[in-house]
């Protein structure tokens, strides 16, 4: 299962075609997620995925700045491989102070991975048996470094995470 996080997108859907696209290039993309602000733009990229992929299964959150998105929820809580998997955007969890209350939400929830955003850093921790992920921001292109989070889980359940650079 190949698992890939976007965030923070604020509108650039250019900039996340070119994420989604750069991911596209290596194994086939079975879920893709975003943590929001700007979870609307996932309109504008469910097409390529769902071409390279008609399985493919797509979730995003509301963030604070997604306004007219009720259609979106807070929270989003999944399986991919065995594997019980969270989003959120984070803004409800403080996370530009601490990451301890995410963490319990996480513990609450069962969730083995967090992705989330908010921030506009990158993060990928392993902490309290738990994957944070922050793929930091897509709208941060010229500036950030990495374009998005890749989650890999095999047969037996196990979970590689990497976060992934701009190809150019
Ligand atoms: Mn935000």
């Amino acid at each position: 299962m190949k698992i890939i996080a976007l965030s923070d997108s604020h509108g650039n859907i250019g900039y996340l075609r070119d994420a989604v696209e750069s991911a596209l290039r290596g194994a086939p993309v079975d879920i893709c997620v975003h943590c929001g602000d700007g979870v609307r733009d996932l309109e504008a990229v469910e097409p390529i995925l769902r071409d390279a992929n008609p399985n493919v299964r797509v979730y995003g959150v509301r963030g604070n700045c997604d306004f007219s998105t009720f259609q979106y929820p807070t929270l989003e809580l999944f399986e991919a491989g065995g594997v019980r998997m969270m989003v959120t955007h984070g803004h409800q969890y403080d996370v530009k102070t601490q990451y301890e209350a995410l963490l319990c939400a996480a513990h609450s929830y069962g969730a083995q991975v967090v992705f989330f955003g908010h921030t506009h850093r990158s993060l990928l921790e392993y902490t309290h048996n738990v994957y944070l992920i922050n793929p930091g921001a897509v709208c941060n292109r010229l500036s950030g470094n990495i374009a998005y989070a890749k989650v890999m889980v095999d047969a037996a359940g196990n979970v590689r995470a990497d976060l992934m650079k701009w190809l150019t």
